[in-house]
């Protein structure tokens, strides 16, 4: 005999889920003391539950695998909603459970009584209340399944305190496989690899589905053997190293104007889990006489935002593995748009080096992104949220591999760079983990340094402080020549908030200064906090 909650956990166990971010109230303490009994699956406590939910996200994004969070019902399930969200708008599996009144009881209004169902609806794939103890595993086995089934995302999970004490024999757990598609249609393959062949300025468009699909290195092979260059949009950072010469890089909003006219210049545009989306298609238009290859393994998003004129349902991966075997290695075909786009991008490089390398006090926050590149490398994780300060991570801190560019994507969320390293970290601990994001959005979630500090979650949190929500500062300058609610008055020293937290803190206001800070703080065995004072008229609009 044992508890449903017992069971639960045993279940995420035998998933080889390592965390759970959550933060308890009476509904959920069944399924806490079963976590208590089981020291394969950490509970990392938070201080807000919507930074637990980011943390979910954010723990899906880097492993694959399904993020876990907790809350207690009512006001515990409405602060974790937003990493939820997040997940949604980036199909990530993530997985909210929630605390709930026992049956016997739903329905009278007592504290806190909240429709939890209801709440996550418009957020998840699917809501999930678990009714009865008998068959509450079979229930949760479906939730989890229909987390990471096809095109992945979050599910909801209702759990009444009476189901979740609910003493029973059940099954041992099993692991759950993921059920997945195959490649295209062989015809429509036929037909993909002759539009390929005929093609003279191919472009491969990367999106979100490369990366959790696993088809990052498949995609790098495909592009060298054809000859097909590649860019990418926000989620599909990563899918190919961005110094790679067949890369073009981001396209989309706030990126260097010459790969916005190199994707115009396209013939054919090949988009691989790539929906182009309106941050996707920013600047630039496709030619009308190009023509567009989608593959995606959600049939709804083919032709979705532009005409498509043929469209590929499945697996990424397993659609440029068949469509590999259909055509011909001709890798001198294309020389001429191939080192097109290398020339572009050169001297591009060019002009934007004297900026990059400004020593103009206050500092330009091109100059710290290329001095945090020196520090970042290869192989660290980059996390990002919103607002400007994302938008230079997005645009010039550049990416190698997938899954190392752990950004909030599709719902562009205020606070998620924060606890989103603190999870990478966790599983990386070997790693550099960076956050990059403006100064409103670090005090949206800054209470989470003392997760970082109590789990050894050594961090660097780099704070581009404009002293103002700089980007919607700018809209309305531009819009309505004032601005209003966009600046802050009070210049809180985010450095001191880090120590207050047991965190390090540096401010810097030097370009000088950046090295050296930088130096320390990944040097320094706490997490550390760069309250980095920037020039708050620079805004990352490239030529
Ligand atoms: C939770 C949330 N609230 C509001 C917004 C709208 N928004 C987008 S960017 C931004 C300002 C961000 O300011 P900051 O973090 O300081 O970055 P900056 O633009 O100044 O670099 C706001 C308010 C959002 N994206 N997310
Ligand atoms: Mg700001």
């Amino acid at each position: 005999m044992e508890t449903v909650a017992d069971w639960i956990v045993e279940f995420l166990e035998k998933q080889r889920i390592e965390f759970v971010f959550g933060h308890p109230g009476g509904p959920v303490l069944p399924i806490y003391e079963a976590l208590r009994k089981n020291s394969n699956v950490k509970h990392v406590l938070v201080r807000h539950e919507g930074a637990g939910s980011f943390m979910a996200e954010a723990y899906a994004k880097l492993t694959g695998k399904v993020g876990v969070c907790i809350s207690t019902m009512g006001p515990g399930a409405a602060n974790m909603t937003i990493g939820v969200a997040t997940a949604m708008s980036d199909s990530t599996p993530v997985m909210a459970i929630t605390g709930q009144l026992p049956l016997s009881v739903q329905g009278r209004g007592y504290q806190q009584e909240t429709d939890h169902l209801s709440l996550f609806r418009g957020i998840t794939k699917k809501t999930f209340q678990l009714k009865e103890g008998q068959n509450a595993f079979r229930v949760f086995t479906d939730a989890y399944r229909t987390a990471i089934s096809g095109r992945p995302g979050p599910v909801h999970v209702d759990i009444p305190s009476d189901i979740s004490s609910f003493n029973g024999d059940y099954p041992e757990p099993e692991v759950v496989p993921k059920v997945s598609f195959g490649a295209a249609h062989p015809d429509l393959l036929k037909g993909a690899a002759s539009m390929i062949s005929e093609s003279e300025r191919p472009l491969i468009v990367a999106g979100g589905g490369v990366i959790s699909s696993d088809a990052s290195s498949l995609l790098a092979e495909f592009s060298k053997k054809f000859g097909i260059p590649v860019a990418t949009s926000y989620n599909g950072r990563g899918a190919i190293p961005e110094d790679d010469d067949l890369c073009i890089g981001r396209i989309g909003e706030y990126v260097p104007a010459f790969r916005l006219r190199l994707a115009e210049s396209a013939d054919l545009l090949i988009a691989l889990g790539f929906r182009f989306t309106d941050v996707s298609m920013e600047g630039w238009k496709k030619a009308n006489d190009s023509k567009v290859i989608q593959v995606d393994i959600d049939p709804s998003e083919i032709g979705r935002n532009v005409h498509v004129d043929l469209g590929l349902v499945g697996d990424v991966r397993k659609t440029i593995s068949e469509l590999s075997k259909l055509l011909l290695a001709e890798p001198g075909k294309r020389r001429e748009w191939l080192s097109k786009i290398k020339e572009d991008r050169e001297g591009w490089l060019k002009t934007y080096a004297s900026v990059r390398d400004s020593s103009a006090q206050p500092i330009k926050p091109q100059r710290l992104i290329k001095e945090l590149s020196e520090f970042t490398g290869r192989d660290s994780i980059i996390t990002s949220g919103a607002g400007r300060a994302k938008m230079w991570a997005a645009s010039v801190l550049p990416i190698y591999k997938p899954r190392s560019w752990i950004h909030s994507g599709g719902y562009a969320v205020m606070g998620y760079e924060l606890p989103a390293a603190i999870a990478c970290k966790m599983v990386h601990p070997q790693k550099r983990v960076v956050s990059v994001g403006g100064d409103a959005s670090f005090q949206m979630h800054c209470q989470e340094l003392a997760t970082a500090v109590e789990n050894h979650a050594n961090i660097v949190s780099v704070v581009i402080n404009d002293l103002s929500l700089g980007s919607i500062r700018n809209s309305q300058v531009r819009r309505y020549g004032n601005v209003l609610g966009t600046e802050f008055n009070l210049d809180v020293d985010l450095s001191k908030v880090a120590e207050a937290f047991g965190a390090k803190g540096i401010r810097v206001r030097r370009a000088e200064d950046i090295k050296p800070s930088l130096e320390e703080a990944f040097r320094t065995d706490k997490p550390v906090v760069l309250d980095v004072v920037v020039d708050p008229s620079e805004t990352p609009t490239f030529q």
